[in-house]
């Protein structure tokens, strides 16, 4: 089982709650709801890693203040969330290891300006062994 995190836990000023861990337990892997807010292309600083084990079924519901691709190197997943327009991934961690996050602000066609790589990652994605 996942630890329930108290909602004060992870209140700062300036940011709405940004992430949300509902655990589930069961025989193998767990199911594991994440909820990510990115404001001005950040999240509060307690948020800059997520931990998941290895094979959990894995979600996560990223919201953005702006249009923002948001992409799990190594996993090579990505969403482009939009203000007011959540987006959803849903994976299996098949895979152990330390994934950064990055954002990229999106062009005019819709799709995602290549320089996100080159700055900071949003944070890491972590997926632990069991
Ligand atoms: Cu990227």
């Amino acid at each position: 089982m996942m630890p329930f995190p108290s909602p004060a836990a992870y209140t700062r000023p300036g940011f709405v709650l940004a992430l949300l861990l509902l655990g589930s337990t069961t025989a193998d892997a767990e199911s594991v709801e994440l909820r990510v807010e990115i404001r001005g292309g950040e999240v509060p600083r307690a948020q800059r890693v997520l931990k998941v084990h290895h094979d959990d079924r894995v979600r996560i519901e990223w919201r953005a203040d702006r249009a923002t691709v948001i992409h799990i190197k190594g996993y090579d997943l990505s969403v482009h969330a939009d203000p007011g327009k959540p987006e959803v991934m849903e994976f299996k961690a098949f895979a152990t290891g330390r994934f950064p996050v990055h954002v990229h602000d999106v062009d005019a066609t819709g799709g995602p300006v290549r320089h996100g790589h080159h700055t900071r990652p949003l944070l890491r994605f972590e997926v632990h062994p069991k």
